[in-house]
């Protein structure tokens, strides 16, 4: 079935999923969904979760990278995880897409925040608690703190491997990756990469792998796709949790601005968690989150 990727060009997140299905050449179906809320397009699938981006096959609906990368690690291709450190990549992966990320940010967008629409900032101060004044202040803090990542990601490619978790490119190269990748979006130049030299190599060889192939498809065309198909879960509850399958749930990030998704629980593991829900305009879905960094509630 159709991989199709919910997404907006200048996501770091995003660009995260789109080298992952490069590695796996993977052809997918490219939806363009709004860098601010609403997003009236994806709101039937997910319930409420706004995040970007949003993998989609069929009425099965992956929210946040955790998730997507499963699917597509699924696909046929090159694992995600290459060997010697196999799985281990993860917790690479979890720098970047964790304490790193923010730091990315803040290095890239403070010099340029006054230049950037009122309208971003209101929204991310909503969802994140990310103010336009703090993040220019913290600028120099951000900048020094990025940098002593990238001298981690330098250190680790200095003994001259071709990618971080060793000869072939995986999960973890994608989620480091989208950190320099985002300092180019404000700055092609970047000068902030330049003392890293092993890292620029590293981030030119990933950027050579690409995105695989993708194709427009509309917003309206995902929701058909999501009405016409239905969803595909392994019922099963973690009884240590305290939840029953079937139980009413909501499930929301741990951001400050963080809206719940109600639904029933189909599934909850230490990897995931799953819920089933009817929406008016796409039927049944049922979506799925990584259980790292999600609040399960009693509805
Ligand atoms: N933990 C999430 C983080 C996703 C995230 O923070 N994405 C940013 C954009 S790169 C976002 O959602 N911004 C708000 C938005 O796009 O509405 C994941 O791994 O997918």
């Amino acid at each position: 079935m159709t991989i199709i990727l919910h997404h907006y060009e200048t996501s770091p997140f995003s660009e995260l999923l789109r080298i992952a299905l490069g590695i796996k050449g993977a052809a997918w179906a490219s939806v363009i969904i709004p860098n601010i809320a609403p997003k009236p397009l994806l709101t039937p699938l997910t319930g409420g979760y706004r995040k970007t981006p949003v993998l989609q096959v069929g009425a099965d609906i992956y929210c946040d990278t955790a998730a997507a990368i499963e699917v597509i690690e699924a696909l046929p291709g090159p694992s995600l995880y290459p060997a010697p450190l196999g799985r281990g990549g993860a917790m690479i992966a979890g720098m970047a897409v964790g304490p790193w990320f923010f730091h990315a940010v803040g290095a890239a967008m403070g010099p340029i925040a006054a230049a950037i629409p009122d309208a971003f900032w209101a929204d991310r101060a909503a969802l994140f608690g990310l103010d336009r004044g703090i993040l220019e202040a913290r600028t120099p803090h951000n900048r020094a703190q990025f940098g002593a990542a990238m001298a981690r990601i330098e250190a680790a490619l200095a003994d001259g491997r071709a990618f971080l978790a060793g000869p072939a490119p995986g999960y973890a190269d994608c989620a480091v990756y989208m950190l320099l990748w985002f300092q180019r979006r404000f700055d092609p130049a970047a000068p902030i990469l330049a003392p890293f030299p092993y890292a620029v190599a590293w981030e030119a060889r990933v950027r050579a792998i690409g995105h695989g192939a993708p194709a427009d498809m509309t917003g309206e065309q995902a929701l058909a796709a999501a009405r016409d198909a239905v969803p595909v879960v392994a019922e099963h509850v973690d009884p240590r949790s305290g939840f029953v399958v079937g139980q009413a749930v909501t499930v929301a990030t741990e951001d400050p601005g963080a809206d719940k998704v109600a639904g029933t629980l189909a599934r909850l593991t230490d990897v995931e968690v799953v819920i089933r829900r009817d929406d008016p305009q796409v039927g049944a879905v049922a979506v799925h989150f990584p259980r790292a960094g999600q609040i399960v509630r009693a509805a």
